[in-house]
């Protein structure tokens, strides 16, 4: 196992991350709580009280760290990255959010610490293949349109994933794979920092798929998906399309256009 390298020092400094967002969209107002339930579930308390888009529920530790689907989200205390951002979205940019907020977290992890970040479709920060981050997208509507969303983001930073059980083994750290422990506030102010222009490209309508197709390591591969209603497509990951839908191909010809679900690779 690692040395415990940054300890005691690998706090968040909020005044100096506040300084660094001043004047920006995305971390212009940041809730820092040491403990909490779900940084999602303060971030949606927090919209629904008119709390402005842009504003980060930040953790240090979270007692019902939320996955999609009713599963949990794990990490030791002081470990990871635990935020969740309010957006304000259109109906026409909602179904894109998951793409915004994976791109961001895979070009922070890469642009920090120099380590390979790619995303396995439609949530998963994947490096050297194993997941050492996920996204939670939550959204509530009035009618069709979307009164807020709120982008939840946990990273893997420092700790050692195979010491704890709830966690699956094909997981993985920033520092297990660095070697060396990281500063999480460098990981977080880049991530803030890579979340903003894309985040107003999407609100732009400036395409944004292309780089995210390109770092999705699903494409080509052949896959089962298991949609949140309990349909399973087998067959090969041809693409995805402009809304972030994966596009798979199977045995026999036919074509299948998911939304959402679980990949696992073949
Ligand atoms: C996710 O769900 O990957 C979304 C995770 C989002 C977490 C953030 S933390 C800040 C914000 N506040 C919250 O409450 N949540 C968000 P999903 O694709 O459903 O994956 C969940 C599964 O990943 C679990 O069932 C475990 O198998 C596995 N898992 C749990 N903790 C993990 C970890 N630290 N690293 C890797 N895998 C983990």
């Amino acid at each position: 196992m690692f040395r415990r390298g940054l300890g005691l020092l690998d706090y968040f400094s909020i005044p100096a991350i506040e300084a660094a967002r001043a004047g920006r969209l995305i971390g212009r107002r940041l809730v820092y709580l040491p403990e909490t339930v779900s940084t999602n579930e303060v971030a949606k308390g927090l919209a629904r009280q008119g709390e402005a888009e842009g504003t980060v529920v930040l953790a240090d530790k979270q007692t019902g760290g939320k996955g999609r689907l009713g599963r949990s989200w794990t990490a030791p205390a002081g470990s990871s990255i635990l935020l969740s951002i309010i957006l304000r979205p259109t109906a026409a940019q909602l179904p894109r959010l998951t793409m915004v907020a994976a791109l961001a977290a895979a070009r922070a992890v890469e642009g920090a610490t120099g380590l390979p970040a790619m995303i396995k479709w439609p949530n998963d920060i994947i490096i050297r293949g194993k997941k050492a981050g996920g996204i939670l997208l939550e959204a509530e509507l009035t009618g069709e349109a979307p009164s807020f969303a709120v982008a939840g983001i946990g990273l893997n930073v420092n700790f050692d994933t195979h010491l704890v059980p709830e966690i699956p083994e094909l997981a993985t750290s920033i520092s297990l794979e660095l070697g060396r422990e990281y500063h999480r506030q460098k990981l977080l102010l880049s991530l803030l920092e890579e979340f903003e222009p894309i985040y107003i490209a999407l609100r732009a309508e400036v395409p944004i798929q292309e780089e995210w197709r390109s770092r999705l390591e699903t494409i080509g591969r052949w896959v089962t998906v298991t949609s949140m209603g309990g349909r399973t497509d087998v067959g090969q990951a041809e693409d995805v399309d402009d809304q972030g839908r994966l596009i798979i191909r199977h045995a026999d010809g036919s074509v299948a256009i998911v939304s959402e679900g679980d990949v696992s690779l073949r």
